[in-house]
């Protein structure tokens, strides 16, 4: 095995982003250095909460959870409760939370974690918008060469959900979607079209809930109801979890097949704001410093999420 992948992941929990979370803490090829929060799928205060109460329910300790942007580098805060409830994490009971946020903000947090360790060490995972990564690559640009490489949930080539043509996370901020597209570090746009492969179909829950810990269950019930909030709102007959897809493809690529092609964020566009725009025309260029996520190994995906809970297994919650 080689040595474990340090990662920061940035993120709004979020059902999908807590999947996330547990898959990064689960899975042995995973250093979790960070959790930070951004506003997205809720206020900045609930997507917080939210992330103190899944590394409580996973047992996470001795990992810094810090808060980053309340809003957006440019636009009004725009969140997601169709899909992900009024705490931004409906479905489950919530534990209390035995995590104390880390004082630092976010962006400080991100800055100092990348320049303490050595060049290439670090990966950032972002699975919500880019607000916190690109405050802290313009407040401290060294950050561009130090980091491995940026591997996001966002966008899609194909397709959005946020309107036609654009997904939530670069919708909502597409100034700072802009800035960490085009930094010249390597980006892995884990969008739409890999991520909608991420069916948690009634197999998978199945799966899930027969490993039988909290920590399963509380996967289950999050599962629960985003299949409710995706069939009600998006008419999909199973709900597809996105931000786990990011972190699979740091623990092995080879369970995602990415293409090299150069992204451009849409800033003006009147129907496609938002929009990532991939260029496929031509092979990319030697620079060509991007790519997106293709096709998605769904078995390989899920074996990683139950292996990751199957070994996290029961957490105790009470002191
Ligand atoms: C998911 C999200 C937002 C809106 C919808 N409709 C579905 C969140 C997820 O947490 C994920 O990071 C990303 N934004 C998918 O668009
Ligand atoms: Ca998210």
């Amino acid at each position: 095995m080689s040595t474990p992948r340090k990662i920061i992941l940035d993120c709004d929990p979020g059902h999908d982003d807590a999947v996330a979370i547990l898959l990064a803490h689960g899975n042995p090829q995973i250093e979790l250095l960070a959790v930070t929060t951004v506003v997205g799928n809720q206020t900045l205060e609930k997507v917080t909460d939210n992330a103190l109460a899944v590394g409580t329910i996973a047992g996470i300790t001795g990992v810094p959870f810090a808060a980053g942007c309340a809003r957006p580098l440019v636009r009004n805060i725009e969140t997601a409760p169709q899909v992900h409830g009024d705490s931004g994490m409906d479905g489950p009971a919530q534990p209390k939370p035995r995590i104390e946020l880390d004082e630092r903000h976010a962006v400080d947090l991100i800055i100092e974690t990348i320049m303490s360790h050595e060049p290439g060490e670090i990966t950032l995972v972002p699975t919500g918008a880019l607000t916190n990564i690109a405050l802290a690559v313009r407040r401290e640009p060294r950050i561009v060469e130090r980091v491995r490489e940026v591997v996001l949930m966002g966008g899609g080539y194909h397709t959005g959900n946020w309107s036609a043509v654009a997904e939530f996370n670069i919708k909502i901020d597409p100034e700072a979607a802009h800035i960490v597209f085009n930094e010249n570090w390597p980006v892995v746009m884990v969008g739409l079209d890999l991520t909608h492969q991420a069916l948690a179909t009634k197999d998978v829950v199945r799966r899930i809930e027969q490993i039988g810990t909290g920590p399963a269950k509380f996967v289950r019930e999050l599962m629960d109801f985003f299949a409710q909030a995706y069939h009600d709102h998006q008419g999909f007959d199973a709900p597809p979890v996105h931000d786990p897809c990011a972190v699979a493809y740091v623990i092995d690529p080879t369970v995602v097949r990415t293409l090299r092609a150069p992204v451009s964020v849409e800033l003006r566009g009147e129907l496609t704001l938002g929009m990532t725009v991939a260029d496929f025309r031509a092979p990319a260029s030697a620079d060509c410093h991007t790519s997106v996520a293709v096709d998605l190994d769904h078995e390989r995906f899920w074996d990683l999420v139950v292996d990751a809970l199957e070994r996290i297994g029961e957490v105790e919650l009470t002191a």
